[in-house]
């Protein structure tokens, strides 16, 4: 295609294959025509023949080069993608989510990854402060192209992984502080943020940022326990009263919340009337087994509507057989793909942040807890995704 040019041209172009900067650019064949192609691949020669060498500088001028020249061209290219799998194997370069870049900045990013290694939030099983980095080990497998919900998640989304909160082990007040103190900046720059946790202590921290930038949120939750206890050990803050007191801080509009899967035993008869109490719809794993997947995520898209929702998915709401590696674990719950089914059902609504919770590595011997938690983050991205296109769709961005 570059035979019009001199044998520097044809060296950059050879350069683009090998570093895998090809990438980008065959994105732009979907959009723009074979001149605009061959203009911007001389605008980057350019650029890189100024900085003389094939080296880390150069690498990044060029990605910056080809990234505003896609914007001046009108060429929707996302800043920040994954290493391409197809270029370098999924095994080498240091785990980030997805292998996508590690950078803390707020600008030109749509979704964030941010892990919080928070544990001791627990009333059973500690070790979930292991969580994030197993999730991120296990989402080295994902690909950019989500077939069963028909977006490209990497091709439209521009996502980064932001690292962790440096929680504070032990001390469940001062790690809420920094997790608030961490996720600020992100939400407001209009960011998505996904967190890995951490046991489910986490999600109330998560509730007051994101409250404070968006008002009371709906929710989605996805767990085998309502968590709206009041107190364990006469203690109120810990992974299993996050929704009781995120409601009593008015974090929530209980109109909209709804919790889903709850199943095992229970302390009194009364405990989910607890949570129908504080005004939350309440679907017991036994009730959801009487609708297809399809059916509860209608029920659950009726309830949040189309306000600001967070969505929390605690992977004990998956049966252990599929998630062993979890704090609580009770049996008799959804197999992996009925989760991904209820997931894809919820497309459309307006989530404003996420949360996976309460991977526990030490009891994950083959690590399908993990390899499921990422792909449930993933699935996570699928609805910015989804509902990012529906937008444009409709005429831009809300
Ligand atoms: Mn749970």
């Amino acid at each position: 295609m570059l035979e019009p040019y001199g044998r520097a041209e044809f060296d950059f172009f050879l350069y683009l294959l090998r570093s895998g900067h090809l990438k980008n650019l065959n994105s732009y064949w979907n959009f723009v025509d074979y001149q605009l192609v061959v203009d911007q691949l001389l605008a980057a020669f350019a650029i890189l023949n100024h900085h003389a060498a094939q080296n880390i500088v150069a690498e990044e001028a060029l990605d910056a080069s080809l990234y505003t020249l896609s914007r001046e061209k009108g060429v929707h290219m996302p800043r920040y993608q994954p290493v391409d799998a197809l270029q370098s194997p999924r095994f080498c370069g240091i785990r980030t989510f997805a292998r996508l870049p590690f950078v803390t900045t707020t600008e030109e990013v749509d979704a964030t990854i941010i892990g919080i290694p928070f544990d001791t939030g627990v009333t059973y099983r500690a070790g979930a402060r292991f969580g994030p980095a197993a999730i991120r080990d296990a989402s080295a497998l994902l690909r950019p192209y989500n077939p069963a919900v028909g977006v490209d998640v990497f091709g439209t989304l521009s996502v980064t992984d932001s690292g962790d909160i440096s929680v504070v082990p032990g001390y469940i007040e001062d790690s809420y502080a920094r997790i608030e103190t961490g996720l600020q900046p992100i939400l407001e720059a209009g960011i998505i943020p996904i967190c890995l946790g951490g046991d489910h202590s986490i999600t109330l921290a998560e509730l007051r940022a994101v409250s404070r930038s968006y008002g009371p949120l709906g929710l989605a939750h996805f767990d085998a326990h309502s968590d709206t206890w009041d107190e364990y050990f006469g203690r109120k803050y810990n992974h299993g009263t996050t929704f009781k007191r995120a409601a009593e801080e008015g974090l929530l509009d209980p109109l909209r919340c709804i919790q889903v899967g709850m199943r095992g035993p229970i302390y009194a008869a009364a405990d989910y009337e607890v949570a129908r109490n504080l005004g939350f719809a309440l679907i017991s794993n036994n009730e959801m087994r009487q609708h297809s997947m399809a059916e509860v995520a209608a029920v659950v898209r009726e309830r949040v509507g189309g306000g600001p929702t967070f969505l929390t998915f605690d992977v004990d709401f998956v049966d252990p057989a599929y998630t062993p590696g979890t704090g609580t674990p009770e049996v008799g719950g959804v197999t992996s793909w009925e989760a991904l089914q209820l997931l894809r059902g919820l497309c459309g609504a307006n989530f404003v942040a996420f949360d996976i919770v309460e991977v526990l590595p030490a009891y994950d011997p083959t690590q399908i807890t993990a390899l499921l938690a990422a792909n449930i983050a993933y699935e996570f991205l699928s609805l910015v995704s989804y509902r990012n296109s529906q937008s444009i769709n409709k005429g831009g961005l809300p």
